[in-house]
């Protein structure tokens, strides 16, 4: 289906690359005023040229000449003002993903503001009010501009960070290059939007194709795992380390080791790991990607330093402090059925789910059959390919109704059913969200996400106090599904 170019390059380390990364965060302007809570970061889009294959440079799109932009970090509670510069050849935007900013701020053109034409300048500010791992991307056409390399890392600290040695992120992107490493032009093609979304052939961490990751034994790191793929998704398998889980998209989660101890991350997603390592001095551990069946690679090496750090793992304390998440009340929450279709092979499973589609969507389905009337081939050559409640939303305008109205810091329950053959990673805006089951058995952890994925087939609820007002994207962060229609609103008021 797809190839790697990743394994057969000669591999080079991304630490200078990282360490460039932070250099390259720059102040903005001294004639604005500044105080200690407020910090001031100024973002320039604009293609540039990036080396992240070792073989030579790539012409890309990026924030301040790098890729990932910079890492943003700042302290919970500061407020965060970045002055975006859009030097693109088009209009931009950026989302904040995962932050619950106020409405006005949360980068969605036309349904929150204006797009950024080239050559203006938009102001956006917000308050941190939750700590974690978060990132930063336009959502103008973000199909073909996060494709292009238009992302960064926004990290939030605890007011009292968890103990460990080493705090690292990693960016996981994911690129299409064709052979001579230029970018393959081919965004939003019909096949990417109706199947799989653009998974690339090239995996970098934090820009480059990465080679060794050196480690000490002994050493506790805190791995901030973000994933700014369209489309891959990863579960990564660190070898013989134990990563204890405890953040899911940058909201505390009780510690756990994750299931086969895989690491999974859906587009979007961001998974904080405590990983404890623990490799004897001069040896080696491969971190391998195992979400793709037959398709497994070598991500990075952990090298072990020649000297450990110590012999045995620290007992620090790992889990983080809660962040003030409003606590939904499922005995008074609104119940609302969330259906998504379409896709390749999506006929199918609308059989075969029949009669289990929730009650609610049943007007959403009847949409889809008459539209599926015509069979698969007018499937292919049709636009759009995904639908939300039987409705696929314009991309281009971003022009939509609400699909559902929730009542302000009311709590709702959203039962959503992937009725795909494909999976899904679903992100409401402006919320973080508890993941209340799956398939009818209640969550372990219960945890808050942001983006959660949905298997082919899968149910899930979700459950929220509605306290953030305003209209907020609903939509699949597959970004080529997002192009094809798999996008709604809900409306708090
Ligand atoms: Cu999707």
């Amino acid at each position: 289906m797809f190839r790697y170019i990743a394994p057969t390059l000669t591999r080079r380390a991304f630490l200078a690359s990282a360490a460039a990364t932070t250099a390259a965060m720059l102040p903005l302007s001294p004639a604005l005023p500044s105080t200690a809570a407020t910090r001031e970061i100024a973002l320039r889009a604009a293609p540039g040229r990036v080396r992240l294959v070792p073989s030579g440079e790539t012409t890309a799109w990026l924030y301040n000449d790098t890729v990932p932009g910079p890492e943003i970090r700042i302290r919970q509670g500061d407020r965060l003002r970045v002055a975006v510069d859009n030097a693109l050849p088009e209009e931009t935007t950026i989302h904040w993903h995962g932050v619950r900013v106020p409405n006005a701020m949360d980068g969605v053109p036309h349904l929150t503001q204006k797009p950024v034409g080239a050559g203006e300048r938009f102001v956006y500010e917000f308050e941190a009010v939750d700590a974690g791992t978060f990132w930063y991307h336009p959502h103008q056409r973000s199909f073909e501009q996060v494709a292009r390399g238009l992302y960064g890392p926004l990290i939030v600290e605890e007011q009292a960070p968890v103990r460990v040695d080493r705090d690292v992120t990693w960016v996981l992107g994911d690129w299409r290059l064709t052979k001579s490493g230029a970018l393959s032009e081919d965004f939003g093609n019909r096949h990417d939007i109706q199947h799989n979304g653009r998974v690339g052939n090239a995996v970098t961490i934090n820009g480059r194709v990465p080679d060794d990751f050196a480690v000490r034994k002994g050493e506790r790191v805190r791995l901030r795992l973000i994933n700014a793929a369209n489309a891959r998704i990863f579960s990564l398998d660190f070898a013989a380390h134990e990563p204890v889980v405890i953040a899911l998209d940058g909201q505390p989660v009780t510690p756990h080791a994750p299931k086969k101890g895989l690491v999974t991350l859906g587009p979007a997603m961001r998974v904080d790991v405590i990983i404890d390592m623990n490799g004897n001095a001069g040896s080696r551990a491969t971190v391998t990607d195992r979400f793709y069946q037959g398709l497994e690679f070598g991500l990075v090496d952990l090298v072990f330093d020649a000297t450990p750090l110590r012999e045995r793992a620290p007992e620090w304390p790992i889990a983080l402090p809660a962040n003030p998440i409003p606590e939904p009340d499922l005995r008074t929450a609104s119940r609302n059925e969330v259906v998504f279709n379409g896709g390749m092979m999506g006929e199918m499973v609308a059989q075969q789910m029949g009669e289990s589609m929730g009650r609610g969507a049943t007007g959403g389905m009847m949409g889809h059959r008459d539209m599926m009337t015509g069979g698969m081939m007018q499937m292919v050559n049709a636009s759009p390919a995904w639908f939300i409640n039987g409705v696929a939303a314009d991309e281009a305008s971003h022009a939509m109704k609400p699909i559902l109205t929730l009542a302000k810091d009311r709590s709702h329950v959203i039962a959503m059913t992937n009725a795909t053959a494909w999976h899904h990673p679903i992100h409401l805006h402006g919320h973080a969200f508890r993941v209340i089951s799956r398939n009818g058995q209640p969550t372990r952890h219960r945890e808050w996400q942001d983006t959660v994925l949905l298997s082919p087939r899968e149910k899930v609820e979700i459950a929220f106090v509605a306290d953030n007002p305003g209209d907020w994207m609903f939509h699949c962060h597959v970004l080529e599904h997002q192009a094809g229609g798999m996008m709604a609103v809900f409306r708090v008021a």
